[in-house]
């Protein structure tokens, strides 16, 4: 049998508006939110984050600012400090840099870890976390929650489950336990459209879906359906992937108004592809797999990924299947706020070796040196596009994942 895993996921509490309430005494223990301007009611643009007093009124990241106003509007109004929300999320890192370098960061305030066999644990998985736990605090001054279990999705889960200053830690013969009463919607993969297919089908609870019959949720799901039936009985095999590993060049676009105008999502999409090819090149990169992400009005998230039988690297060839990602993404009638295209699987060894991989002449490039030069095309793309330019291919996986690849 394989090694029992150990997986963390760390998220601070409340991030942005905690940063606030540290740097200023006088919003402590008050509503706070981090935002647009609300214009006393008037304002466009949302809410990014709101301390846990302003939660209480019901407020919550990406509600519309002007409904936080009406919900509270003596809650102290702050607009977002980017550069020290990233120089606090660097410092954070830095802290668990000192347990593990198996970090995988998922966002600005959250972070997988897989600290299987680390020092650390020697004296237990609780005292690992509230170690981590306090480090983070004597360095910040900020809280974070910690959720640590067999796998990824369980460590996030319950990561959330405690907040604010949370550690929960789920066993792995809890696992069953600790997933059945939850709602399908907790699953990763499961977004509301899903959710209202499973519901038909009377599931409710992980539990309700872990016990239905597999078959039959493939044939109504597809391979999506085998995804979460696994996921429900606890298995989700993902690695903890640092950065580095599993890259991919993509570029995304949040439309000025949500449309729905196919026409226009598509024609985004082609600017999107012609980008990121121009980027590829640049880098010397060719890759296998198109990513195509929908992001609707509701925030739910939708990818929809393929891997083509070729290398690619050229616009009109990552579009026809960026395209056909999108089209399988069924958006018609749904309103579109974001969309967005990454190209990952880039080709590393095997007979397609060419510029970046390209095997050295004898004398020259060794795999220091193709190393040292990968590395150099990406704090190139970074360095011109901004870190989210290369992001992990797994960071591009929101809501409603249906990943697959039949090239
Ligand atoms: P979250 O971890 O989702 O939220 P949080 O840290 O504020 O609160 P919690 O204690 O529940 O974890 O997101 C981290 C930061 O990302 C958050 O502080 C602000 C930003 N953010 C946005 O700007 N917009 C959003 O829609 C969300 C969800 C987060
Ligand atoms: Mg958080």
């Amino acid at each position: 049998m394989a090694r029992e895993r150990v997986i963390m996921h760390v998220d601070m509490d409340a991030f942005f508006a905690a940063i606030e309430q540290r740097d200023n005494p006088e919003l402590r223990g008050r509503p706070v939110v981090v935002g647009a301007d609300p214009k006393e009611g008037k304002g466009r643009g949302v809410v990014a984050t709101c301390s846990y007093e302003a939660r209480a009124y019901g407020i919550h990241s990406a509600m519309p600012i002007s409904q936080a106003w009406r919900r509270c509007p003596e809650a102290a109004y702050v607009r977002p400090r980017g550069d020290v929300y990233a120089q606090v999320s660097r410092q954070v890192r830095a802290v668990l840099e000192e347990f593990t370098p198996q970090i995988e960061p998922v966002s600005i305030d959250e972070a997988f870890l897989d600290v299987t066999g680390t020092p650390g644990l020697s004296r237990g998985k609780r005292a690992l976390a509230e170690a981590i736990a306090r480090r983070i605090e004597e360095v910040t001054r900020l809280t974070a929650s910690l959720g640590v279990a067999p796998n990824k999705m369980i460590a996030k889960i319950a990561s959330d489950m405690d907040k604010p200053r949370g550690i929960v830690i789920v066993e792995p013969d809890e696992a069953q336990s600790f997933l059945r009463p939850l709602p399908t919607a907790k699953l990763w993969g499961v977004g509301e459209k899903t959710r209202e297919i499973l519901e038909r089908l009377g599931i409710r609870t992980v539990g309700d879906l872990a016990d239905f019959d597999q078959a039959g949720l493939v044939r109504r799901l597809g391979k999506h359906g085998e995804h979460l039936w696994n996921l429900a009985r606890g298995r989700d095999q993902r690695p903890v992937e640092p950065p580095g590993e599993a890259k991919s060049v993509g570029n995304e676009h949040t439309f000025e108004t949500d449309t729905d105008d196919l026409q226009q999502v598509e024609g985004t999409l082609m600017c999107l592809c012609e980008k990121v090819a121009g980027r590829l090149r640049a880098a010397g990169l060719r890759g296998r797999t198109v990513t195509t992400k929908v992001r609707f009005e509701d925030f739910t998230t939708l990818t929809r990924a393929k891997t083509a039988d070729d290398m690619l690297d050229e616009e009109t060839q990552i579009y026809a299947v960026a395209v056909r990602n999108l089209r399988r993404a069924d958006i018609e009638g749904r309103k579109v706020r974001l969309v967005g295209v990454s190209v990952s699987g880039f080709e590393e060894g095997g007979e397609h070796q060419t510029s970046l991989f390209d095997r050295p002449a004898p004398g020259e490039a060794g795999d220091d040196e193709k190393r040292r030069r990968l590395a150099e095309a990406i704090d190139y793309i970074k360095g011109r596009y901004g870190d989210d330019a290369l992001r992990r291919g797994g960071s591009m996986q929101g809501k409603d994942t249906g990943d697959e690849s039949d090239g």
